[in-house]
């Protein structure tokens, strides 16, 4: 058949026969692999390899975002939520309302906190170690994922402290593991255009790097769909892929879907439109192709994904689908018309009809408990 022939000559099927066989893929061939327009191919791949890996089973977990300051020195092109510190549409939860809020997770069955905020220079160090002490010994079960490795590197430098010691100070204050944010694309340039107020790439790397020293796992996020190349994002997971080899720090990796609306990025570019289904299957399949053994989860979160996209994206490649999240600002600043709740029982159906067996997991992804 022509269909088969034609398959079997293309540069892509042999790239999936070396992955299949266990080798890890070189740069050029994640060029080819991100570039091929075989996506039935790509996605083929990146399902068997998700089942080899991680089996059937597909992850979610009960938890609470909580932003807790959008005043922002950094403003960065791609994002709606931050403002300057001086507007009034500034804000600053205090300790007690944040307690509120962990209380509200804590009743609900939340096993995880997920606190990040802006680059806030109004704000003293003792805020974010009473912010941890206080919600530690109020609610001493919830896990504290807390601060991307950018705010991490604001505060070394606004603080005058080394990474080392805030995330020591922080450990210590009760952090337990970071999200992934913050990473966008890993490329010196693109982030002197997008990002030029905030951390480099070189220190987002060497922020991670540190804080698994400590015995700190973090996540790793990708922002795409904007203006990087499709080769950017294949040299953003090699990098990752490499910290990776020396740290084994990552628990997951997180592609996040750029979201244009009421950024600068898009007032300077109006044409910038979301990017397409296509574009973000194509994405996590080679996510998980690429990333190899080195990462075992491949979220699909579904705040930006959308729910019924995330649930296709389980069968390329992702194994993962967030959690219940219950509040979310960066992406619905941005545009994001999903909800910003997602209960137990629609995750768990979600994952059923992909015919995929749901388990609610902890922050670390140990399984709490499966169903069927
Ligand atoms: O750091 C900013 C990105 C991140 C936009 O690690 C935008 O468990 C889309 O990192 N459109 C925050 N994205 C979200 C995040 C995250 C979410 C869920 C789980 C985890 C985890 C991490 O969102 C920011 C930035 O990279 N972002 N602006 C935008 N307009």
């Amino acid at each position: 058949m022509r269909l088969l022939h034609e398959l079997r000559n293309s540069e892509a099927y042999e790239i999936a026969e070396k992955a299949l066989a266990g080798e890890e893929l070189s740069r050029q061939e994640g060029y080819a692999l991100i570039e091929s327009d075989n996506l039935f191919l790509l996605g083929a791949l990146a399902d068997e390899l998700r089942r080899r890996q991680v089996g059937d089973i597909v992850t979610f977990v009960v938890n609470r975002q909580i932003n807790y300051t959008n005043a922002c020195v950094s403003a960065c092109d791609f994002c709606a939520f931050y403002r300057t510190p001086e507007s009034g549409e500034a804000y600053t939860l205090s300790i007690e309302e944040i307690l509120e809020k962990a209380a509200q997770a804590a009743r609900e069955g939340a096993t995880e906190l997920h606190i990040v905020g802006s680059h806030n220079p109004e704000l003293p160090f003792e805020y974010y170690e009473e912010m941890l002490r206080e919600i530690r010994r109020h609610f001493p079960a919830l896990h504290l994922k807390a601060f991307t490795a950018t705010e991490i590197a604001f505060f070394s430098k606004n603080f005058g402290m080394s990474v080392r010691e805030v995330l020591s100070r922080l450990k210590e204050a009760g952090l337990k593991s970071m999200p992934g944010g913050g990473a966008e694309i890993l490329d010196e340039e693109l982030r002197k255009k997008l990002c030029p107020g905030k951390a480099s790439a070189k220190e987002w790397l060497s922020v991670m790097r540190t804080a698994h020293e400590l015995g700190i796992k973090s996540n790793a996020t990708m922002l795409f769909g904007h203006v990087e190349s499709l080769r950017q994002r294949v040299d953003h997971m090699l990098k990752l892929r490499e910290l990776q080899k020396t740290t084994h720090g990552f628990m997951s990796f997180i592609p996040l879907v750029y979201h244009p609306e009421n950024t600068p990025l898009k007032r300077s570019m109006p044409e910038l439109m979301r990017t397409s289904a296509l574009d973000v299957l194509r994405t996590i399949a080679v996510a998980r192709v690429l990333l190899g053994d080195s990462f075992r989860n491949i979220r699909a979160y579904w705040v930006m994904l959308g729910k019924k996209l995330a649930q296709v994206a389980l069968h390329y490649g992702a194994n993962d689908l967030d959690g219940t999240v219950v509040e979310e600002r960066v992406a619905h600043a941005a545009g994001a018309k999903t909800a910003q709740l997602a209960t137990r029982e629609e995750l768990i159906s979600l994952i059923r009809e992909a015919k995929r067996i749901p388990a609610q997991r902890s922050t670390d992804y140990e399984i709490i408990q499966r169903w069927g």
